[in-house]
């Protein structure tokens, strides 16, 4: 085998369909830009001054003949259009029952962390065969998400969440890279993604492992441990501490919307607007509660925003989405 391969391994559910557009692309160029010149030279050489070539009748036009250079790009091109707007749903499209990893790009590291709390950093341990979806933010500066292996790639904004999602078919280990430039050592914010088979996985999320948080301190992990457990778990916590449960409450003292069971769901608006709660919407209304304002509530939510750190945020979200969990469960018993 080469040392350098030219392609990356095939290992996600979306690569091979990627690669083959890929190739019809690339195929398609070359068919125009590779033989096109060959036959302008022809005819250049052909038809020169100093050849001896019949041009009693020269064509002016001919309608045969632009019909087909019309018809035929038409089709191809339209062609290529359906085939990579149907993959590009394809690949959008929110898998069913994903395994939800939330991750955080931060100058100049990967920080990961898994639903039962465990976190990483720049290793992203998934199963293999099962659909992960990542939901992604920056702490800082934009970074990208990239994965090539998956032939996935996504923008990590500062401020929004992205998300994108996959289904690895094989296991071993990926490279892992940022995408975007984003500073001095870009190039050093590189990773690796570890496919694993399903029990190992769940053996390796209940393992101890010290990780390092994004704002720099060190933290054991792993459920077992005084990691504080779950992310929905140490979301309660962070609920507590900062004082939402002193409004947001099911007691007749609620000042508050109950955040039970609202994950998923459609919320109305004092605008009149009404949206579907989802991770973008909890994020602005923790982070600026007057950007949207709850039907039947008063402004008096206090801004959190640069008072939470994006891990606080994102366990908030966690614990905001378990509520919800737990009352559809209840609902289908
Ligand atoms: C002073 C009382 C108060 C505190 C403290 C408070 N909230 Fe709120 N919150 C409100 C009110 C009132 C609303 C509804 C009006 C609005 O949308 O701002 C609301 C709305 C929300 C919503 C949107 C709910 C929906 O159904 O659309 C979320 C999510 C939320 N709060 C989360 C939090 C979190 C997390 C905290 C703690 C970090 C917190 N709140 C702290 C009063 C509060
Ligand atoms: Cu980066």
């Amino acid at each position: 085998m080469w040392g350098f391969p030219l392609f990356p391994e095939q290992a996600s559910t979306v690569a091979g369909q990627i690669d083959l557009l890929y190739f019809a692309l690339v195929g398609l160029s070359l068919i125009f830009a590779g033989i096109l010149p060959f036959v302008v030279l022809y005819l250049i050489v052909r038809y020169h001054r100093s050849m001896k070539a019949d041009r009693s009748n020269p064509i002016n036009s001919s309608l045969k003949l632009e019909l087909t250079w019309s018809i035929i790009p038409f089709i191809l091109s339209m062609g290529v259009f359906f085939w990579s707007t149907f993959l590009f749903f394809q690949i959008n499209a929110d898998p069913d029952d994903p395994l939800e990893i939330y991750v955080i790009g931060k100058q100049w590291m990967w920080h990961l962390q898994h639903p039962n709390g465990k976190r990483e950093n720049n290793e992203l341990h998934v199963p293999v065969g099962q659909p992960i979806k990542l939901i992604m933010t920056s702490q800082d500066v934009i970074h990208s998400f990239y994965i090539p292996a998956f032939r996935l790639k996504k923008d990590v904004v500062p401020g929004r969440y992205t998300t994108m999602w996959f289904e690895p078919t094989k296991t071993g280990e990926y490279h892992l890279f940022c995408a975007e430039y984003c500073g001095t050592e870009h190039s050093a914010m590189i990773g690796r993604v570890v496919v694993l088979p399903l029990p190992d996985y769940q053996r390796w999320l209940t393992t101890e492992e010290p990780a390092i948080l994004p704002d720099g301190s060190t933290i054991s992990t792993g459920v077992s441990s005084d990691s504080g457990g779950s992310m929905a778990e140490i979301g309660a916590q962070v609920f507590q501490q900062q004082g939402c449960v002193s409004c947001h409450r099911t007691d007749s003292a609620a000042r508050a919307p109950v955040l039970n069971n609202i994950f998923g769901k459609p919320t109305s608006l004092a605008s009149g607007e009404t949206l579907t709660v989802d991770e973008e919407y909890l994020r602005e209304s923790i982070l600026r509660p007057q950007a949207k304002i709850t039907v039947g509530y008063g402004p008096i939510m206090p801004t959190f925003e640069g008072q939470l750190t994006e891990d606080q945020v994102l366990q908030l979200i966690a614990y905001i989405k378990s509520l919800s969990d737990v009352d559809a469960n209840e609902e289908n018993q």
